[in-house]
């Protein structure tokens, strides 16, 4: 048992509840994680890759009906529905504990019971919390042990102290002598719960990323939007990256983006301006508090990379790439015959004879997807080439400049500043992209996000707007990060993109960067500031003038035509959106509908 009363009572109730085989609590050893694959290798969970080509790495293959978050099943069990707000599936607090006790009881019967101390953020600094999960998932262990900081180090650091209980279990009982399947999950049953007055997680049924690694959406963004919204800080859905120019002063930001946005790509990005630099923080995850001098500083309370496979090249990504050499799980990806891994557009051919998702043979010619779509690596963030040195100082590093932005082929510029913190928060509130083919439902949709919160937001989006405008006021104006909105994507009227993207949205971080040491030139504009005609460095650019002026021009009537979707957007966010915003939305329609 552990020196802490509070944790030993609640194994002790878990125990006697989910009746499992025996109780495991983890050291975080290299000898723990090595066993515990060696054992999942042996039941078939993990296949070993090739020690040369992938050294210390494995493959694991989902069962094909558990492979992504299932937002339908996740519940936020605030005290009345309103505290949970129209945006999120809420059901009363002690009806869903009474239903949630009859599903766990006896649930773990057969298994390994694992206790996982882990810290989000580095042991010890004053911006992390700490989290104990219970699982009888392997996989799950192995994954936070790479996601989090995790082990014995952990109980040391929590003591008596407090923490979050998120328990999980993957819903498959094994009878004696039953055998057990490499991907034992509940078919038939789903539950991701948050009870966020207890700041307490229950997960059943799933053994898959979001759902099962409970330190990531589930504790870190929405017990933590709880926690941050009580105590005044910020936990948000954003990468963090380190900006540094040729004469060496770096600076950081952070940046929020719905999915498919490329946030990974940015966050470990290969600026093509010369003597440029970008260095990784973070890629998914900021949590921020105020410093002594009244910034707001960041960690990643993450210690891993889960990002989407499919996709990530040495063209896209070459950064993650090489984060990729070693010490990996992945996740739904194929197999070569070397025992490598390989995904859609990871090489512009695929090998021969692969081993698709599902284990089975592989034809190009098959028209089937080789890797799953939401095929997933999991990685040590201190692989990362751009690591960035501050990634692991407790005290975080302070944020200087906040962009939100989307994938939008018409419309919004390329990038424009906020007028203010309050104007800042208005533009993160109606961020908006479009659906693509990787996603499901229709491509082409024009959806709003909130600071890319939706999915994750642990409380009413009302109120959690309402927060955003609070922290806005706990400081002086000088202090706080000045807010951008960006759009990668932009397409001319023939459908051809008109900004290349990449490393060539350095271009852009550097007139942020010059924005917030004061150098940057900007035009006052009905939206925001934009890069006065010579302010975006285009030296060497192979982007037409007219192209470019097109990428910053505001276009009034495209606006316009936003307010009506904007306003029945914030319909949906229910009565406690902040007026404050309304009115914000007020003001720009007229800065619009102004002559000039
Ligand atoms: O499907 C999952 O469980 C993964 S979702 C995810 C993983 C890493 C970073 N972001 C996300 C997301 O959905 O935002
Ligand atoms: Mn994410």
């Amino acid at each position: 048992m552990t020196g802490n009363q509070k944790l030993n009572a609640w194994i002790n109730e878990i125990a006697a509840l989910c009746a499992p085989r025996s109780v495991h609590l983890c050291d975080g050893s290299q000898a723990e994680y090595d066993s515990l694959a060696s054992e999942m290798v042996k039941g078939g969970t993990f296949v070993k890759l090739d020690g040369k080509l992938r050294p210390n790495s494995y493959l694991c293959r989902s069962d094909p009906a558990d492979v992504a978050r299932t937002e339908d099943r996740t519940f936020i069990c605030a005290r009345s529905q309103d505290e949970a707000g129209p945006t999120n599936n809420w059901r009363a607090p002690a009806e869903m504990k009474a239903e949630l006790t009859r599903v766990f009881r006896n649930c773990m019967q057969g298994r390994t019971m694992y206790v996982i101390p882990f810290s989000m953020g580095p042991i010890g600094s004053p911006i992390s919390h700490i989290g104990i999960e219970i699982t009888d998932s392997p996989y799950v262990v192995a994954n936070m042990r790479i996601m989090t900081r995790m082990g014995r180090e952990v109980l040391d650091a929590l003591g008596a102290g407090d923490f979050v209980p998120c328990l999980h279990s993957v819903g498959a009982p094994l009878n004696s002598g039953q055998a057990d399947v490499p991907w034992p999950c509940n078919a038939k049953s789903k539950y991701i719960v948050h009870f966020p007055e207890e700041r307490s997680i229950w997960s059943y049924g799933s053994g898959y990323g979001g759902n099962a690694l409970l330190g990531k959406k589930c504790f870190a963004l929405r017990i933590a939007s709880v926690m941050a919204r009580d105590q005044g800080w910020l936990a948000e859905h954003m990468l963090i990256l380190g900006l540094t120019p040729p004469s060496g002063k770096t600076i950081y930001i952070a940046a929020a983006f719905p999915s498919a946005c490329g946030k990974t790509n940015l966050a470990m990005m290969n600026p093509t301006l010369p003597g440029w630099k970008v260095s990784c923080v973070g890629d998914d995850i900021a949590w921020m508090k105020f410093g002594a001098d009244g910034r707001l500083y960041a960690i990643n309370p993450e210690s891993g990379f889960f990002g989407v496979a499919p996709g990530t090249s040495m063209q896209s990504n070459p950064n993650a790439v090489k984060t990729l050499v070693k010490n990996c799980i992945f996740t739904n990806v194929a197999m070569t015959p070397e025992g490598d891994v390989w995904w859609e557009d990871f090489t512009k051919a695929p090998p021969q004879k692969l081993i698709d998702w599902q284990g089975k043979q592989w034809e190009a010619s098959s028209g089937r997807k080789a890797a799953h779509p939401n095929a997933r690596f999991t990685a040590p963030v201190n692989q990362c080439p751009v690591v960035d040195p501050n990634y692991d100082n407790p005290q975080g590093v302070p944020i200087s400049a906040i962009l939100f932005g989307g994938r939008r082929p018409s419309v919004i510029p390329l990038v424009f500043e906020a007028f203010n913190w309050a104007h800042g928060t208005f533009l993160g509130s109606i961020q908006s992209s479009e659906t693509t083919a990787a996603q499901t439902g229709a491509v082409g949709i024009v959806r709003r996000d909130p600071m890319a919160m939706l999915p994750f937001c642990g409380y009413n989006m009302g109120d959690y707007l309402a927060h955003w405008l609070q922290v806005g006021r706990e400081t002086s104006p000088a202090s706080l990060p000045k807010i951008f909105y960006v759009n990668w994507f932009r397409k001319s009227g023939e459908g051809k993109w008109l900004w290349p993207g990449y490393g060539e949205n350095s271009r852009v971080l550097k007139w942020i960067y010059e924005r917030v040491t004061g150098t940057g030139q900007a035009v006052e504009t009905p939206i925001g500031y934009l890069p006065s005609a010579s302010a975006l460095d285009a030296k060497d650019l192979a982007v037409s003038r007219e192209d470019l002026r097109e990428l910053l021009r505001v276009d009034r009537e495209g606006w316009l035509k936003e307010i009506p979707d904007i306003r029945s957007h914030y319909a949906k966010l229910g009565d406690r959106l902040p007026q404050e915003l309304l009115d914000e939305l007020a003001r720009l329609e007229r800065r619009l509908a102004e002559k000039t």
